[in-house]
């Protein structure tokens, strides 16, 4: 076992705090790209150089350099957007993008195809919307995600509370983004409604000046509802909401789905379950929680340098004792809670103060305007007469959120409008489906995923109904890759992405996010997945019984007959 530091962590320790020569290489006019390790660094600021993989080879053969462009993405705690940063995005979107705005798998934005010198006025112009896009991406604490409709009861507000008061104060305090980016400028605080962080200083008190080992993820869910997927995160919060009331949370660790293919000794993870805390210590155990990991991540390996690593290289009670230790005090014992689902909730829902909520289906997150579905266009118009706000979900749709009752006819014409009502009449495996961004801007992606999600759709929609399955609310996640961007490991059919065309088709998950799926047939094309799917559809309309899923069913009859594979089908592990 290598124990050299990697490369990745002498370019944070050389770094100033994540400063590097970004500010040379963006002023540099002879190259679209800027420096490997300047890449690097720019992660911690939320952005990634890219080049169009459709373009590669036409590019090489004119001898030109690849069709760099950045990729860069919003820390939006929660989801949350008003109206008025919403048309700011989507300004960008037309202005300094590709004409599209990609709501991602952690309840974000993401805007591709940004060409250097727009990179930076790009960061300003949502920095004066009043949002960032620091720390997005990086080895530091990301954008913190929670359940998406947060404004059920004052309980759901206050939990929602913790998801921006963790981003914020978990966030990097370096001033390199401000320097950076906006000329050394900050809005003055008190312009930042509701941040609670303290002025930025040089030093980074909880980071440190190599940061993490590697990214670490936070989500919080409220159950019943698991949207977020809390078990697929470094650190999940379960809120336990008692006659009204936010109790606390459960803590649950080491959530992780990335693996790298081939090599069995990466593989997703279900963060498991180790007490329970009070809103009160809540701050003090995710900081925590994120110290330890800060100081026994493994540094030498990037691949085994996530928070489930370190619990499975170390133990998990060794970590719990770590933990408490530093905390001085015990966890509680975790508290009981039920979740039913882990997808989102399409159309109208009344909240409890008389307020309604649309949840619209977005395939695959992408706001574009395509023939009759003009879904940029009509989130413009929606966002230019909502007085409340949006929520983005983790299943890459988005809420429009908080509308008063008169309003709704306004809000569904516009949404009729435009495409946006598909919703109201798609098949249950199109409402439910997932997929990553892949081709052709994701460098990792082996296999296409967002774009052949809708040829694949049709094809299982008509087998799903020739056994009378048109409305079954089946889990479907695609990913490019092995990375599990869609986190595909808790889909009840998954496709993970080998090579062109072809892919792992994994099955068996629960619908509620609390149970792994497994192989089923390793790099297969979609005639065999379609071959493979259909007798169990078969099986499934005839069989199933009320209310069952069908990742539920297939595990319940024994229909996994497994082939090899590096994940472990283990349910939620809870400590006593
Ligand atoms: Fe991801 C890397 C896209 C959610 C696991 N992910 C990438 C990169 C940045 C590729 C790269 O490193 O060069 C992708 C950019 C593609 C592009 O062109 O936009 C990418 N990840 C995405 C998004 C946009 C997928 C989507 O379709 O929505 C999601 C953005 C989330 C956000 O807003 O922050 C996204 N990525 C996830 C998730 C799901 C989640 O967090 O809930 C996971 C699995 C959970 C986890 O982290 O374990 C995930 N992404 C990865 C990994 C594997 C990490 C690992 O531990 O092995 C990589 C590769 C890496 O980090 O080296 C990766
Ligand atoms: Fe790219 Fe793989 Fe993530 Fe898909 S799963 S976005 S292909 S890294």
């Amino acid at each position: 076992m290598t124990t050299a530091l990697s490369d990745f962590e002498r370019i944070k320790a050389g770094s100033n705090y994540l400063r590097g020569t970004i500010a040379e290489g963006l002023a540099d006019p002879v190259t679209g790209a800027i420096s490997d390790d300047d890449n690097k660094l720019l992660k911690f600021h939320g952005s990634y150089l890219q080049d169009d993989r459709d373009l590669r080879e036409e590019r090489r053969q004119q001898k030109l350099e690849p069709a760099y462009a950045f990729m860069l993405r919003a820390r939006l705690p929660g989801g949350v957007v008003t109206p008025a940063q919403w048309l700011v995005f989507d300004q960008i979107a037309r202005d300094y993008a590709n004409g599209t705005l990609r709501i991602t798998t952690r309840q974000t934005f993401q805007w591709h195809g940004i060409i250097k010198r727009k990179l930076k006025p790009t960061i300003a112009a949502i920095h004066h919307a009043l949002a960032s896009t620091i720390a997005a991406c990086g080895d530091v604490v990301r954008n913190v995600v929670s359940t998406s409709n947060p404004m059920e009861s004052e309980a759901h507000a206050e939990a929602y509370a913790w998801a921006v008061r963790l981003s914020d104060d978990l966030a990097p305090q370096t001033r390199a983004y401000h320097e950076i980016w906006l000329d050394g400028v900050r809005l003055d605080d008190k312009a930042l409604a509701g941040e609670s962080k303290p002025l930025v200083t040089e030093q980074e008190p909880l980071y440190g000046a190599t940061y993490l080992p590697r990214k670490f993820k936070i989500g919080l869910a409220i159950p019943p509802l698991n949207d977020v997927d809390v078990f697929a995160q470094d650190l999940g919060l379960i809120a336990i909401i008692e006659a009204g009331t936010l109790r606390g949370f459960n803590v649950a660790i080491g959530g992780g789905m990335g693996a790298t293919q081939g090599d069995a000794s990466t593989y997703p993870r279900l963060a498991s379950v180790i007490g329970f805390v009070t809103p009160q210590r809540l701050f003090a155990v995710a900081e925590t929680v994120v110290r330890v990991q800060r100081d026994w991540g493994n540094r030498s390996e990037r691949k085994h340098a996530r928070l489930k690593y370190t619990l499975d290289h170390r133990g998990l009670e060794a970590f719990k004792e770590e933990l408490e230790s530093r905390l001085g005090f015990e966890l509680e014992p975790a508290r009981a809670y039920h979740f039913e689902h882990n997808g989102d909730r399409f159309g109208w829902v009344e909240g409890h103060d008389g307020c309604w909520h649309l949840t619209l289906h977005i395939e695959s997150g992408r706001l574009a305007d395509v023939g009759a579905h003009r879904w940029l266009t009509g989130l413009r118009e929606l966002a230019q007469v909502h007085t409340g706000d949006f929520r983005m979900t983790c299943n890459q749709n988005v809420i429009v959120a908080n509308v008063a009752a008169a309003d709704r006819e306004r809000i569904d014409s516009i949404v009729q409008e435009h495409g946006l009502d598909g919703y109201l009449k798609q098949s249950g495996i199109r409402r439910h489906a997932v997929a990553c961004v892949a081709l052709p801007t994701c460098g990792l992606a082996m296999a296409e995923s967002e774009r052949y999600l809708p040829g694949l759709l049709p094809k299982l929609e008509q087998l799903l109904d020739r056994h009378g399955l048109a409305d079954a609310p089946i889990l479907l996640r695609l990913s490019g890759c092995p990375n599990g961007c869609s986190r595909p490991y808790l889909g009840e059919i998954a496709l993970v992405g080998r090579g062109p065309g072809r892919y792992d088709l994994r099955l068996g998950a629960d619908f509620s996010g609390q149970r792994l799926n497994t192989i089923y047939r390793e790099n297969v094309d979609e005639a065999a997945i379609l071959a493979a799917l259909d007798p169990l559809f078969e099986r499934y309309a005839a069989e199933r019984g009320p209310g069952e899923g069908f990742g539920d069913f297939l595990l319940g009859n024994d229909l996994l007959r497994t082939e090899p594979n590096h994940s472990r089908q283990i349910p939620v592990q809870v400590l006593a």
